[in-house]
């Protein structure tokens, strides 16, 4: 990737000072910059201190045997106490901790009281059933409170849970349960996604036929929807047969701050997924400090509500861990955005009078396409921060979710970060950066990233190249489980001393990064390199459009050419006549002829994980006529019949 390549192909010029009100009482200042800068080391062990440890820490970063870290070594603390216990133990038991909305409408307000003794109940259960410090528990479930006491409770006792997605199949499920060794598993008979019960333990008794998974001794399964379930005894418990009768007191035991708290995996574009281990204190304090400064954090008066699903890292440490570390009130919900209507999500705000938003682009895209008149009919007026993670946000997309849904005050924070981080790492202030629509703009307190071109030399402001990462972070990765060696050729070969997070970057003539997605998605086209976030950012800022996925598919002429797959928006007809010239026309007015798609096929849906991330693999595929690659972690694999249907000369 040439310099040159990614530099600034879209200009902007926005910008959005932070609210005079927000700024005065902002938790953290512009200080926190420069006492970061000045005692990196120290910032992050005062950080540590925000938290209850059993012993506290003397020592901060042991970097002796880079680069595997270890952080507050010889402290000791248990984080479930961290995250409930010490909230009652202050007198805030009777605050809500959980305002559970189910997809039929069925609620639940859970207090830190309850949350303390649900939590008590469920560990002694796992204790009942065996499981020790250091055994892992595999967690599958929906969007319910359990899925929460599951994971509490694993950190309670010490044993290390590795959640997988309620959406992955039997096949992806038992893979996991095989690398992580798992001796428990917990499910739910299923749970309500867009209006009818979707069966989950079916996946998991499949998977358990699988070679690999015979040290499973027992299913714990939650009763969410009362269908009927399979059922093998002597291995399957009900969950509340078990842990309805357990004590509901439970005395937290202190673990070692590098004890390991959790396995997510993430999957790699090849091989095998790869189970990123986080650790106990750094981990706990770089999510609780984080979600504080970003999101400016208010305990008393603040509504939380992350849409992310628990199985994703946004879910772990942006629904879990940080929000409840810092005491935090913060809605759950179960279902889909638009059931039993488009309005659902805008709804909730309204009821709840929810006051920092965290959700991500592909969200918003989808909100866009349905139109401005679905959130106008609510009351968003409680709303102050909106957040944006899992993939770069488009200008547009940024714009008309501060406009639409931030009524024009609210600060947008693009937050960047990876399973592998841990936590955020670049984004702005709310109540200190001036915010650029599209930016993710600068690494937080205590946090060193740059962008280095092929030979690892930093750009200048303007350039563009390869994000990295020059110094550990508390809630950094330790290593893959079970494979130091992929830790280290995976994200330390790239570039020495340099963390390689495998994403593409420019920086702006202010210094500010701009994140230009996956590098394996950089596109090269008559020996330019095109940044396909770039394209597609330039395609969603024409009033037709809502959403698009940009691909470099092989061409004999250009070593590959542009293809773009567009959804148009609600009030636009795909088949349009002089659609495609016109937004092919728009492109090269935006972005120079050289970024012109060659073909743009209008589709009305984009195949996607879980997580909302744009699975443009899947769709190189079908621009270049091949098979179609693995598809188990898409949401919906009907998308790409859809979507191949659309190319001329498909069957
Ligand atoms: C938290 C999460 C990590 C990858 C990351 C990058 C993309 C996430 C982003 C973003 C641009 C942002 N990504 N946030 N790209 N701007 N604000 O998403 O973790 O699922 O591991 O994905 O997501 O490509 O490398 P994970």
């Amino acid at each position: 990737m040439s310099n040159e390549s990614l530099a600034n192909l879209l200009k902007e010029e926005r910008r959005f000072e932070p609210p005079a009100d927000l700024a005065a009482a902002a938790n953290v200042t512009a200080e926190a910059y420069e006492q970061a800068k000045a005692d990196r080391l120290g910032f992050w062990a005062e950080q540590a201190r925000q938290l209850t440890w059993a012993t506290e820490p003397t020592q901060t970063l042991d970097w002796s045997n880079p680069p595997f870290a270890k952080w507050f070594a010889d402290g000791k603390l248990n984080v479930a106490y961290n995250c409930v216990d010490r909230h009652v133990e202050a007198g805030n038991g009777d605050r809500v901790a959980i305002h559970f909305e189910g997809e039929p409408g069925d609620t639940r307000a859970i207090t830190y009281a309850e949350l303390q003794r649900e939590i008590s109940k469920a560990a002694n259960a796992l204790t009942e059933l065996g499981v020790q410090a250091g055994d892992r528990v595999a967690i599958y479930l929906p969007m319910i409170p359990e899925a929460v006491f599951a994971m509490l409770a694993c950190a309670r006792i010490g044993a290390p849970h590795s959640l997988v997605f309620g959406g992955f199949s039997a096949d992806a499920l038992a893979t996991r349960i095989e690398d992580a060794d798992a001796r428990v598993i917990i499910t739910s008979d299923g749970g309500y996604r867009r209006g009818k019960p979707s069966a989950l333990k079916p996946a998991v008794d499949e998977a358990l036929t699988r070679p690999g998974t015979e040290n499973v001794r027992n299913v714990l399964v939650v009763r969410r929807t009362g269908e009927d379930t399979a059922w093998t005894d002597g291995r399957d418990v009900w969950w509340h047969e078990l842990v309805d009768r357990q004590s509901d007191q439970h005395t937290p035991e202190a673990f070692d701050a590098e004890h390991p708290l959790f396995i997510l995996y993430t999957s790699g574009t090849t091989g095998k997924p790869k189970g990123i281990l986080h650790t106990t204190g750094g981990y706990l304090t770089q999510v609780a400090y984080t979600h504080r400064a970003v999101f400016d954090l208010k305990p008393e008066t603040d509504v939380y509500w992350c849409t992310a699903d628990v199985g994703w890292v946004t879910g772990h440490s942006y629904i879990v861990y940080g929000p409840l570390a810092n005491g935090a009130t913060e809605v759950i919900y179960e279902g889909t955005p638009d059931t039993p209507h488009q309005g659902r999500w805008w709804e909730i705000v309204q009821k709840y009078g929810v006051t920092l938003l965290y959700t991500a682009p592909t969200a918003i895209r989808a909100c866009m396409k349905w139109g401005d008149d679905i959130p106008a009919k609510f009351d968003l007026s409680s709303l102050r921060i909106l957040g944006s993670v899992g993939e770069p946000i488009n200008p547009e997309a940024w714009i008309w979710y501060r406009k639409h849904i931030g009524g024009d005050r609210t600060p947008v924070v693009d937050t960047w970060w990876q399973t592998e981080t841990g936590a955020i790492m670049i984004s702005p202030l709310p109540g200190v950066t001036a915010t650029k629509p599209g930016s993710a703009q600068i690494p937080l307190p205590g946090i060193s990233a740059t962008v280095v071109d092929d030979e690892a030399k930093e750009v200048p402001n303007g350039g563009g190249g390869y994000l990295v990462l020059t110094e550990p972070w508390p809630s950094m990765l330790r290593t893959i489980w079970g494979d130091d060696q992929r830790y280290l050729d995976t994200y330390w070969s790239r570039f020495e001393n340099r963390y390689f997070a495998g994403d593409g970057a420019k920086k702006d003539d202010d210094g500010d990064i701009w994140l230009l997605g996956r590098v394996d998605d950089v596109m090269l086209v008559s020996g330019h390199n095109i940044s396909t976030t770039e394209v597609e950012s330039a395609l969603v800022s024409h009033p037709k459009v809502a959403e698009a996925a940009v691909v470099g598919a092989t061409d004999p002429q250009t070593t590959q050419a542009i293809v773009a797959f567009v959804i148009v928006r609600g009030n636009v007809d795909s088949e349009e006549e002089g659609l495609v010239d016109e937004l092919r026309a728009h492109v090269a007015k935006h972005l120079g002829p050289i970024a012109k798609p060659k073909r743009i096929l209008p589709v009305a849906e984009l195949p996607k994980t879980r997580s909302g991330k744009i699975m443009r693999r899947l769709l190189r595929d079908v621009a270049e006529n091949r098979a179609l690659g693995d598809v188990t972690t898409l949401t919906d694999s009907s998308v790409m019949d859809l979507i191949q249907t659309r190319l001329p000369g498909a069957a």
